[in-house]
């Protein structure tokens, strides 16, 4: 085995027995989502992290990609929404609509039991379904994309939202909207970080933003990093952004502060 596959073999053995050990070493960091028209923080996307000596702070590129097919992967799963409802219980103190949104996988969201567990999470915690965004990112292969659509019937007949993260990239993005019903989309930061200049990203972003519009779905445009920018995409007819412009990744007590 070479050097880098045995550091990363390490690093993967030290993660998966953190989620063995209660999922200490993880926690969660919170990106503000704002309202296109005045910046105002509306909502926040929880991210996952684990730290731990001698790595360092990794984030989930790193390991999710590669755990999220093993069991254990599914206790880190409910860790995470477990964590952002309960965080999400004091975002939501300072504003009834704050909406806290969670990644959830396609695995996760085929398991079972998914939903009943997610239910019993929010009446636990006393948490509202309609201050929860479950957010599918379109990276993996959806198999059967008939019952992830009647699961996110059930999902959303309950009041979680569900939003169709990193919009765009995937192999069948268009095919999705025909296919299931969802209450956001999030066209991904790919289309955004250079649109300024580039006359294909701004078509291609007005076309899926038409098409939102009459599907009736809230529209985000993510990646948003400069004022530039952020003048620049007025012109798009969009509920949020997401993006460095308006705020990092941070934990909970600095959102509190920095952005409520
Ligand atoms: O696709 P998703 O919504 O899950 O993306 C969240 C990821 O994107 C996080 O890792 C976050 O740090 C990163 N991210 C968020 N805003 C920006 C941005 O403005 N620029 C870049 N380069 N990355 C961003
Ligand atoms: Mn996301």
């Amino acid at each position: 085995m070479g050097r880098e596959k045995m550091e990363k073999e390490r690093l993967l053995f030290a993660i998966r027995s953190s989620i063995e050990n209660h999922c200490q070493g993880f926690y969660l960091c919170y990106q503000p989502l704002v309202s296109a028209r005045d910046k105002r923080t509306i909502g926040a996307e929880a991210l996952l992290r684990w730290a731990r000596e001698p790595y360092g702070e990794i984030g989930p590129n790193e390991f999710i990609p590669i755990l999220e097919k093993e069991p254990c992967f599914f206790q880190l799963g409910q860790w995470i929404l477990q964590q952002a409802v309960m965080d999400g219980k004091r975002l939501i103190a300072h504003d009834r609509t704050f909406v806290v949104h969670v990644n959830v996988t396609i695995g996760q969201f085929e398991q079972d039991d998914f939903l009943e567990k997610t239910l019993k999470l929010l009446q636990e915690l006393d948490f509202p379904a309609e201050n929860l965004c479950l957010e599918l990112t379109e990276r993996g292969e959806v198999v059967n994309i008939q019952a992830l659509g009647e699961k996110f019937d059930h999902i959303r007949k309950e009041g979680i939202q569900i939003a169709l993260d990193d919009f765009g990239t995937g192999t069948a993005a268009l095919h999705l909207l025909r296919e299931w019903k969802v209450d956001r989309l999030e066209i991904d930061r790919m289309f955004v970080q250079n649109i300024m200049g580039n006359f294909a990203d701004q078509a291609i972003v007005q076309v899926v933003i038409d098409c939102a519009k009459q599907l009736g779905l809230c529209v985000c445009l993510e990646g948003v990093e400069t004022e530039e920018q952020y003048r620049f995409l007025q012109r798009f007819d969009v509920e949020m952004h997401q993006g460095y412009y308006y705020g990092k990744p941070v934990e909970l007590n600095d959102f509190l502060e920095m952005f409520l």
